[in-house]
């Protein structure tokens, strides 16, 4: 089926549900974080779980029904596990390099079903644009902990360099912190997914702060537009 087109476009923070994460945060309740994010301008989170493929399954579906009860509007992509998203009906796949193929992902899903791709370079990211993806995923653009086997950090003038020579809308990911924030919507990058900066024991004022600060580095770059 294809997504209703009262939904919001895809941009904004990119906050990456991660089971390793979230696990850590004892207190966090799926629906609690649904309710929250509902009340927030997010379009669209990610699903991530790297564990085997049953506590994989259990995690997505427990954040899957939480959020398409409590933030219907927002769209869920899952990390990795195309065989997933149209038993959960989410809204598509997000998926690495090396991982399955953006030609089966498309094979797999149902039309209107989104493909995002990690890339690290704009050479990636002229692929990619062959294969018709929804989204590039461009990092990391600074240092990271959370990805164990990150390449090398690309910074914010080269993700700058690729929003420019690309259609596609980029999603930067990789070490983004409140304080990056403003810089990397500046760059031009269609989204900003974050992981560690946000699932910190205050997590719902750091996700609020950080739609704040996406906002202001937006307004940084129309009023360069303007000149
Ligand atoms: N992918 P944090 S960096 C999942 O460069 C992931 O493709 C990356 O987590 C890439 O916001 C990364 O904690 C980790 O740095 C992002």
């Amino acid at each position: 089926m294809p997504e209703p087109t009262l939904l919001p476009p895809l941009h904004g923070i990119l906050p990456i549900l991660d089971a390793t994460y979230l696990e850590q945060i004892d207190t966090l309740l799926p629906d609690t974080v649904a309710r929250h994010l509902n009340t927030l301008p997010i379009s669209w989170v990610q699903l991530r779980a790297k564990g085997d493929p049953d506590q994989t399954h259990a995690f997505m579906l427990r954040w899957q029904t939480a959020l398409r009860q409590h933030a219907p509007g927002i769209r869920v992509m899952l990390n990795d596990r195309v065989s997933l998203v149209e038993t959960l009906q989410a809204a598509g796949v997000h998926v690495g390099q090396e991982d399955t193929t953006v030609e089966t992902c498309r094979q797999l899903l149902t039309p209107g079903r989104l493909i995002g791709l990690s890339t690290h370079s704009l050479e990636e990211i002229r692929q990619a644009e062959t294969w018709k993806v929804d989204y590039v995923g461009f990092g990391p653009v600074f240092a990271t902990l959370t990805k164990k086997d990150a390449r090398a950090v690309q910074g914010v003038t080269a993700l700058a360099e690729v929003c420019r020579q690309t259609r596609l809308p980029v999603v930067a990911i990789g070490g983004i912190t409140l304080e990056s924030l403003p810089a990397v919507a500046a760059a031009g990058a269609a989204g900003a997914a974050m992981i560690s900066a946000l699932w910190q024991k205050d997590w719902e004022w750091r996700m609020e702060e950080a739609c704040r600060r996406w906002e202001q580095g937006h307004r940084t770059l129309s009023e360069k537009a303007t000149f």
